[in-house]
């Protein structure tokens, strides 16, 4: 059975662009994952570890055969293949991939919760997912992302609308 899922990337090292464009092309070639929409690319402030540089962010909905902890296991091998080294915990990154809805379910596990934690407190997630977000409440959060955005202070926001990512014919536009 296939479930409908939202994932949201990140990446501030390297061509920022080309490391999102590479993602979505590479997890499309996943057994099991097929993307089927993707959000506007936004600049945004980091958020947590604050002395780095801006990321760009996105996020897709893809459709999925794979269980969340085999989802899971597909993004963290699209992040080894773009070069993701795990060093400081907020820190630098080629490439972010984080699962944020999997269908309406929740899953809890020490390495893998779902809905994402603080989904409802990051703009730079909430921005970009409500490009692509066919629905109304999210689920195991009561309300819709219009409420939670409108809950962030402006100086909490950081989100400026970059560009768009044409990863179906794999082109680059922006060439930066
Ligand atoms: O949680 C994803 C990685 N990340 C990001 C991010 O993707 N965007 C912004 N703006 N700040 C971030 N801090 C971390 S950690």
């Amino acid at each position: 059975m296939s479930v409908v899922a939202y994932l949201g990337l990140g990446s501030n090292q390297g061509h920022r662009a080309e490391n999102l464009r590479q993602a979505i092309q590479k997890l499309n070639e996943q057994p099991g994952i097929r993307v089927l929409r993707a959000s506007a690319v936004y600049e945004t402030e980091p958020f947590g570890y604050v002395e780095q540089e801006a990321f760009l962010n996105m996020a897709v909905a893809i459709e999925t055969d794979l269980s969340p902890e085999q989802l899971l296991d597909a993004a963290l091998s699209v992040e080894r293949v773009l070069g993701r080294v795990r060093t400081i915990r907020w820190g630098p990154r080629t490439i972010d991939i984080d699962l944020l809805l999997y269908g309406t379910s929740s899953v809890s596990l020490e390495h893998l919760v779902i809905p994402h934690p603080g989904l409802s407190e990051r703009a730079f997630v909430l921005v970009p997912l409500r490009d692509i977000w066919e629905g109304d409440a999210l689920p195991g959060y009561s309300q819709t992302i219009d409420h939670y955005l409108s809950l962030l202070a402006e100086d909490h926001k950081g989100v400026r609308e970059w560009g768009a990512i044409n990863w179906e014919i794999g082109s680059d536009p922006f060439g930066s």
